[in-house]
């Protein structure tokens, strides 16, 4: 079939250059208050607020449309009990042996430590999935392609949606975290790929003092 029979218009917004420069701005002044929290308050957070970030995470590009992302939401005390306990497992032996010295002393500003509190107290886990095969209408296995890239762009929106919906998030990556696909029930063809803990700060919260690395560091023009 030709191109132009499947294809739909695309309805770009374009913005005047005035406006264009303002919500790069705004977006930018957002985006860069946006912290990393460890501590959590328990109090709950709408459930739509969620749902809609998972639809924004949805709508990120993705190798040959594959969207290979899937995103389990737990709020259920007991599974994030049991996530708790699983995760802490892996971080102390992170902690005790598995880590050099050289990534303990580069964690070291963070405060971290095997102690996971949060991934009870937080009112929503989100476990991000990466699958690494579709099935076709006849359940014929295929591979999914670029999924490193595709989920973690997808991970990369729904941060930020969650962030201008006015919610913390902590991404956290213990390793290995094959408990999360036997906790969740998820298949074998899918990886953990991040567990996101979202919720509001604890009051009085308090961050390390990180700098963000200069325009003319992390970039060039030519
Ligand atoms: N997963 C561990 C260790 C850790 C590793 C890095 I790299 C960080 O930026 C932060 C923590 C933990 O969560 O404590």
């Amino acid at each position: 079939m030709a191109k132009s029979d499947q294809f739909i218009p695309l309805n770009f917004q374009f913005q005047d250059e005035t406006s264009m420069l303002k919500n790069a701005e705004d977006f930018y002044q957002l985006m860069s208050k946006r912290r990393t929290v460890r501590e959590f308050s328990d109090k709950e957070i709408p459930n739509e607020v969620i749902q809609n970030a998972i639809k924004t995470a949805g709508s990120a590009p993705s190798g040959a449309n594959q969207q290979p992302w899937h995103f389990v939401v737990v709020q259920d005390a007991e599974i994030k009990r049991k996530i708790r306990e699983a995760a802490e497992v892996e971080e102390k032996a992170l902690y005790e042996h598995r880590a050099s010295d050289e990534w303990l002393e580069a964690l070291a500003p963070l405060g971290t430590d095997e102690h996971k509190p949060f991934l009870e107290k937080a009112p929503a886990l989100i476990a991000i999935f990466l699958k690494k095969f579709s099935f076709d209408e006849q359940g014929n296995k295929l591979k999914n392609y670029y999924t490193s890239e595709s989920v973690g762009i997808a991970t990369g929106m729904l941060i930020a949606a969650l962030h201008n919906a006015g919610l913390a998030t902590l991404t956290h990556t213990p390793s290995p975290m094959k408990f999360l696909t036997n906790i969740l029930e998820r298949p074998d063809y899918e990886r953990p790929f991040l567990l996101l803990v979202c919720g509001y700060p604890e009051k009085d919260v308090k961050v390390p003092d990180i700098k963000r690395l200069p325009l003319d560091e992390i970039s060039t023009f030519m």
